[in-house]
Formats: C-alpha cells, structure tokens, sequence
C-alpha cells in the first residue's frame, strides 16, 4: 500500500514541476500606443524569456480591454491578476493611490527608509494589492494650456484633469474636467477644453503636440506609475514565482534613472514642435510649485486621516 502510493507521486512528479509555470495576466490603463506601455511590452517580453518554467506574463492590452479607471478595481477583485497604472487612476478603490504623486523621496530611498513597506501595507489592506515596482519617476506634471496666461490665474479657462491636478488647478479657479489619457485628443481638437495637466513626457505617443501651444513652467509633483498585482493571486504564488516576479519588478524599477535623460529630451521635443513655455518670475515660481504641494498633502491628509500623515514621514522630504 505505502509502495504504491510513493510510486504514485514519483511519476506525477515531473508533470507537478511543469505545471508550477503560472501565467499572470496583466492590463494597461494607459493606451497601448504610449511609450510607457511599449517599453513595459518589451520588459515583459524579456522576463517571459527568463521566467520559462517559472512565470510568464500574459499582456491583455491597454483601456479598450479594460478602461483606465477601471483597472484598480480589476485588480483588486482578481478579474485580472496585474495592472500597470498610476494611482490617480484608482482612488475609486482608494484615496491613498493618489498620494504617491507627492513623492520627493525616489524609489529607492522609499525602499530603504519604511516607505515600500508602508505603501504595500495600505495597498494590501485597503485594495487587496501588491504594490511591486515603481517603474516611471523622476518626471514632474506640468500644464498645458491654448491660452495665455501671464499670471497663475485659470479663471474661465476648463481645465482636463485626473485627481493628481484637481485641487491644485481649482485653487488657480479653473473649470475641471476628469478624463482618462485616451479622451484628451478629441476634448482639444473639439475646443471642449482649453488645456490639461500631464507630465513633461508621453505627449507625442498621443499627438498631442499637434493641439498643444504652451507649457506652463515650472512643473510640480513626481508623476509614478507603477505594476501592481491582486494579492490573493501574489500570495498564491509558488514561492520560486513570487521570488521571480519580485525580483524582474525590482530590475526594471532599479532602471528608472533612464527618466531623467528621457524627459530632458522630451522637454526639447516640445520645444521643437512649437510649443512655448509660459514662466512666472522667480518669486511667483517658487509659490506656484509650494502651493502645489502644499495643497496636495492637505488633500491627501483630508481624504486619507488614517494614513496620510505616516505617507507624508517617508515621501515628503
Ligand atoms: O494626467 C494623467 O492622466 C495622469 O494622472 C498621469 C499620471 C501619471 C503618469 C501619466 C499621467
């Protein structure tokens, strides 16, 4: 009796070890025509590679599988296993997402001083997720505007925006209007909107240059776009999965200083295609960047009292 059953799981040993390969399958809620998602394609190609017999990543696609503002929500309930996003894209699931565009402390350093571990924390128990990697920063958000302004004024001017620009541009008394990265084309080339938040990079995947005329400077906040996965499915993992999905998240994190040339690059771009930038003189820089922040974290602190204060100790600096 004891004989057969040693025999049993000796010969089904091998198909176990095959069948530990697990596929996960991830959606983009940024349009899969952007640089980030491109560069995000490419990554996963070269982890699948790596990951045979280990981990493969299934790349469902971008908002036409699932739209932007839903991917947080699809995460966490496990329709899909993993998401690329920014926070401000699910503060539908919670506030706290939104909070992380405040960072001044890089990834890095959030790794080493409580920071990652505070994030997963509140990841885990307010939208059942692992927070694995930030893979865009180092890449401030700036207005984009069709009129000119000669102060940091918006009054009657409609402004698109996603929660990472709502009390700031109101503050400036602009009309605002929420839409997903996807809807900005079509609200410019209509005149719906007479301009929009967005980071110094990622608008010519988009076109947007073609209805873009002024940037205002300088920028404010840390654009963060990130990998998350349902965390009923990361703990599920077999451990040799998890350790390798921790570590290629970790890999493509660690190359984030890339941002940095990137952004210089993308800022000579605009200035190539015409787009001119409006700037404030010194003093009217300096309060138009400490408004930001400082409204920024009332707003985290409002929204979020249960964790706003403890995110503030590791992002703010
Ligand atoms: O403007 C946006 O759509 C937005 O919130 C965002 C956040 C991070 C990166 C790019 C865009």
């Amino acid at each position: 009796m004891k004989k057969t059953i040693v025999l049993g799981a000796l010969a089904l040993a091998p198909l176990a070890a095959h069948g530990q390969e697990v596929t996960l399958r991830l959606v983009s809620a940024f349009p899969e025509n952007q640089y980030y998602v491109k560069r995000t394609v490419e990554w996963i190609e070269k982890a699948n590679q790596a990951g045979k017999g280990t981990l493969q990543i299934n790349f469902i696609g971008g908002p036409k599988a699932i739209p932007t503002f839903e991917v947080g929500n699809a995460v966490k309930t496990g329709v899909v296993d993993m998401g690329f996003s920014t926070g401000a894209f699910y503060t539908n699931v919670m506030p706290e997402a939104d909070i992380l565009k405040l960072s001044e402390t890089s990834a890095a350093e959030q790794r080493a001083n409580g920071g990652y571990d505070l994030i997963n924390r509140i990841w885990a128990e307010k939208a059942n997720m692992r927070y694995l990697a930030k893979v865009v920063e180092f890449t401030p958000f700036h207005l984009y505007l069709n009129k000119k302004i000669d102060k940091p004024d918006l009054t009657g001017l409609k402004i698109r925006i996603t929660p990472v620009y709502r009390e700031f541009f109101q503050a400036m008394n602009a009309s605002v209007m929420t839409t997903a990265p996807g809807e900005v084309y079509t609200a410019l080339e209509r005149g719906v909107i007479d301009g929009y938040g967005w980071p110094i990079h990622a608008l010519f995947d988009l076109n947007w240059q073609e209805k873009t005329k002024y940037r205002v400077d300088p920028g404010f906040y840390n654009a963060e776009v990130s990998l998350i996965i349902n965390l009923d499915k990361y703990k599920a993992l077999p451990a040799k999965a998890r350790q390798f999905l921790d570590q290629q998240t970790l890999a493509y994190e660690k190359q984030n200083d890339f941002w940095k040339s990137y952004n210089q690059n993308e800022a000579k771009r605009q200035a190539d295609a015409g787009i001119q930038t409006i700037s404030f003189d010194a003093a009217t820089s300096k309060a138009y960047v400490e408004k930001a922040k400082e409204i920024g974290w009332a707003a985290a602190i409002k929204a979020s009292p249960q964790y706003g204060e403890a995110l503030k100790k590791v992002l703010a600096k």
